[in-house]
């Protein structure tokens, strides 16, 4: 520890638990140069001192605004010296400690560098605000490589690249909490990728695919302003010469319950606002439209618009990117009359007809409306809102529904139209992106996911929105701890294990036979006497050993995620999961005159593993053949990590600096609680203590043996290997020799290209000299 100033100063392995006992035994000398050091005030927040002296276990240090103060040394926590403060690579500070990580981030935030490089993983944070980062000029930049700070640009382009160069296909994994930024870094790749593979056109109907999805599948939360309701892969192929053929876009469990009701001061989906605010007249009388403020879908959270989004100018962006995808005109007038369906539906209300609590619907100007706008004959309508066939026994009965049943399927009725439009949506697109081309070549995934969610009060969406965000925190882990450590045993390397946060517990939590979150879920879902209540007291018995997870009072019980504790209320578990719509809905629908609705008929017959055609509800009403919601989206997220196990990931780790969604506040305790659950440091450790670059003997041998003084043909590749790493003086710590092949620290690779591009200059201009004396 002698020079504290240099860059290369100590070396990494810095963990929590020995910078205490590091520091103690520099502070003696480090008083004698008022070496930096940095200082946790009581508010958690850290402040950056000089040590002005040492004595025992005790120093001085001055701070900021002329403040001294007299403290235990331990306490302390080195800092960089300032010449590598703002680093785009977090692997290149000297002590990589939280503070420093942390000041790091702040320095370049303020300065609107929101990328920085955390070893292989991108680190962007919000900055809630235009940056000028972005555009035709920067991205012809870093396809030049005339810049090189960090970039989701720079990731795009390295995908291209390694594509192109190992003919493996390519991911682009984004993750962070909600609002942290994931669809508009994805927005931003997606930009990069459409100009640097463009040329057919097709980019340009990729890009369009955005403000049509955010509208049908997006809405203001708490959180998020324009929160993703869905998850979504898009997968863009490139032909042999690099160019766009075509895409595929899938698409993870929509949050439906949004249709109906939403939180306080949150909105639905941006798409009714849109259609209200920006219909034309002529499409206005024709769907009979009002005001949001008159729909009960709308106006129960008290929010209508959203500071600086002008909802009619949407609407004609949204048409104009339908027009683009190849929607026609008579689909999108479908669409817009079954939105409208929707809207009309929640303001059908029901009288009471006997003293047994049935109901009817009240024919008024709402139902109307909805016979109108589905298609559908008014009297069937009021039946299927208010009564159910069952089968009991050999016979047909029909049942009366009560107000509470009633409204139930009314509701089960909006939610499926929706699902089922949005899914069409995504069809149609994919459609119009692969028309006449094949999807086999080579291709970049882009997964952008709803993030980690936790709000005062969690239910059913949260609970599998959450769940998913472990499954992508796994595939994190995975790659960056898991298999690299893995790599280094296998090849007989001389390597200290880092640790890492393992969420291999809580997925157990969730995932376990018979006795998981799921199964439990599963098996009460299919009780016909099984309500929220018994679930929770069943997930009490059996779960309540288990370290990640808390029973909590009432019908509430909490869960260890990676990202932090969540306590979730299990009110209408069940019916989510379950998510029945009865047959006499489905009935409805294909009686419709209109296409959509018949479409939509048969697609949720489909979706029952056994046709129910014909066949009647049993009393009980459940119908057992269904899968239920968890085990489909559980299903759907195993083949998403399937696919993206076939491809080399890249990944970006989005950060939120504040809960408010606004530009230049950066709370330290909140990006902290952030780089900390993701295992931003540890990477960072890895990737530094580790050996990023490998190459097979065979390689290595064939790339740099020429370089050999000594004639080395006839040894083996691991022979040739060693050979020219003695030769080039490459210090023993920065190289490992495997079984198999070269591990090198960060870097080294570099000095040898240099060494082999020089050479092989020198070699031409040799030979072009030779040539110009003969000629
Ligand atoms: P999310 O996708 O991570 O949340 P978004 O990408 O929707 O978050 O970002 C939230 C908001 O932050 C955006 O609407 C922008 O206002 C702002 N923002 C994010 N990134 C940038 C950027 N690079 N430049 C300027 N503004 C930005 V969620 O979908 O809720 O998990 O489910
Ligand atoms: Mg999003």
């Amino acid at each position: 520890y002698e020079d504290l100033d240099s860059t290369t100063a100590p070396l990494p392995s810095v963990s929590k638990s020995n910078i205490g006992q590091r520091w103690s035994e520099i502070t003696s000398h480090a008083t004698k140069k008022k070496v930096q050091s940095w200082f946790q005030l009581p508010n958690g927040n850290w402040e950056l001192g000089r040590i002005m002296s040492t004595s025992g276990t005790e120093s001085v240090i001055s701070l900021p605004a002329g403040k001294v103060l007299k403290v235990n040394s331990d306490s302390l926590i080195p800092a960089n010296p300032d010449i590598l403060d703002g680093v785009d690579d977090l692997m290149q500070l000297s002590y990589l400690n939280e503070p420093s990580v942390l000041f790091n981030l702040q320095y370049r935030y303020n300065q609107d560098m929101i990328y920085t490089k955390a070893g292989p993983v991108l680190v962007a944070i919000n900055p809630f605000k235009k940056v000028p980062l972005y555009g035709n000029n920067y991205i012809e930049a870093y396809k030049n490589k005339s810049i090189e700070s960090p970039h989701v640009y720079a990731i795009a382009d390295t995908a291209i690249r390694e594509m192109t160069r190992d003919e493996v296909n390519q991911s682009i994994i984004i993750s962070g909490e909600s609002g942290a930024g994931k669809t508009e870094t994805a927005k931003i790749a997606m930009q990069y990728l459409a100009v640097l593979g463009g040329g057919s056109g097709i980019e340009y109907e990729i890009l369009k695919t955005n403000p049509i999805l955010e509208a049908f599948g997006n809405a203001k939360t708490l959180r998020n302003d324009n929160s993703s309701r869905f998850g979504k892969l898009i997968e863009i192929h490139f032909s042999e010469t690099g160019k766009i053929s075509g895409a595929k876009i899938q698409t993870f469990l929509l949050e439906k319950s949004r249709v109906v009701q939403c939180a306080e001061g949150e909105r639905s989906y941006h798409i009714f606002y849109q259609l209200c605010a920006g219909a034309p007249c002529a499409l206005r009388e024709k769907l009979n439209l009002k005001d949001v403020d008159e729909y009960k879908y709308l106006n129960k959270s008290n929010c209508y618009s959203i500071p600086g989004v002008d909802d009619a100018e949407q609407f004609h962006i949204v048409k104009e990117a339908l027009d683009v995808v190849h929607v026609s005109k008579e689909d999108q007038d479908s669409v817009f009359a079954m939105l409208a369906g929707v809207l009309w539906l929640g303001n059908v209300s029901f009288t009471m007809i006997d003293n047994e609590n049935h109901v009817e619907a009240v024919e008024d100007e709402s139902l109307i409306n909805v016979a109108k706008l589905i298609g559908c004959d008014i009297t069937d309508l009021s039946l299927a809102l208010s009564t159910r066939k069952m089968r009991v026994g050999n016979d047909n009965i029909v049942q009366k529904l009560t107000l509470s049943q009633a409204i139930e399927t009314r509701d089960a009725l909006a939610k499926s139209i929706y699902a089922c439009l949005f899914e069409r949506l995504v069809e149609q697109i994919n459609k119009s992106l692969a028309v006449g081309k094949r999807l086999t070549g080579r291709s970049i995934s882009i997964l952008d996911i709803y993030g980690f969610e936790s709000f005062d009060r969690n239910s059913f969406e949260q609970f599998c929105i959450n769940y998913a965000n472990e499954r992508l925190q796994q595939h994190f882990n995975r790659h960056l701890f898991k298999l690299e450590q893995e790599e280094y045993a296998q090849d007989g390397i001389d390597w200290t294990k880092v640790d890492f946060d393992d969420n291999q517990d809580c997925l157990h939590l969730f995932e376990k036979k018979p006795l998981g979150l799921l199964s439990l879920l599963n098996e009460e879902s299919t009780f016909p006497n099984g309500t929220d209540y018994t679930f929770a007291n069943k997930l009490k018995q059996h779960l309540n050993s288990n370290p990640c997870f808390r029973g909590e009072r009432e019908k509430a019980f909490t869960v260890s995620h990676f990202a932090g504790e969540v306590t979730y209320d299990t009110t209408g578990f069940l019916e989510k999961n379950r998510d029945l719509l009865h047959l006499d809905s489905i009935q409805l629908l294909s009686s419709s005159s209109c296409h959509l609705p018949q479409a939509f008929a048969s697609s949720m017959l489909n979706q029952s593993e056994k046709p129910v055609v014909g066949s009647l509800h049993k009393a009980g009403g459940a119908d057992s053949q269904k899968l239920s919601v968890a085990t489909k989206f559980k299903g759907q997220l195993f083949r998403l990590m399937q696919r993206l196990e076939s491809t080399t990931p890249h990944f970006i780790r989005c950060i939120k600096p504040n809960n408010f969604q606004s530009p230049g506040s950066y709370e330290q305790g909140l990006v902290l609680q952030q780089l900390r659950c993701c295992g931003v440091l540890e990477v960072v450790r890895i990737s530094r203590s580790g050996f990023p670059t490998r190459m097979s003997h065979q390689k290595f041998a064939r790339r740099y043996g020429f370089l050999l003084v000594e004639n080395a043909a006839e040894q083996d590749p691991l022979s040739v290997s060693v050979a020219i790493l003695h030769q080039f003086n490459i210090l023993p710590e920065m190289y490992q020799v495997g079984y198999t092949k070269l591990f090198f620290r960060t870097g080294q690779i570099g000095v040898l290209e240099d060494t082999r591009n020089n050479t092989l200059h020198g070699i031409l201009r040799v030979q072009s000299c030779f040539r110009g004396y003969r000629a």
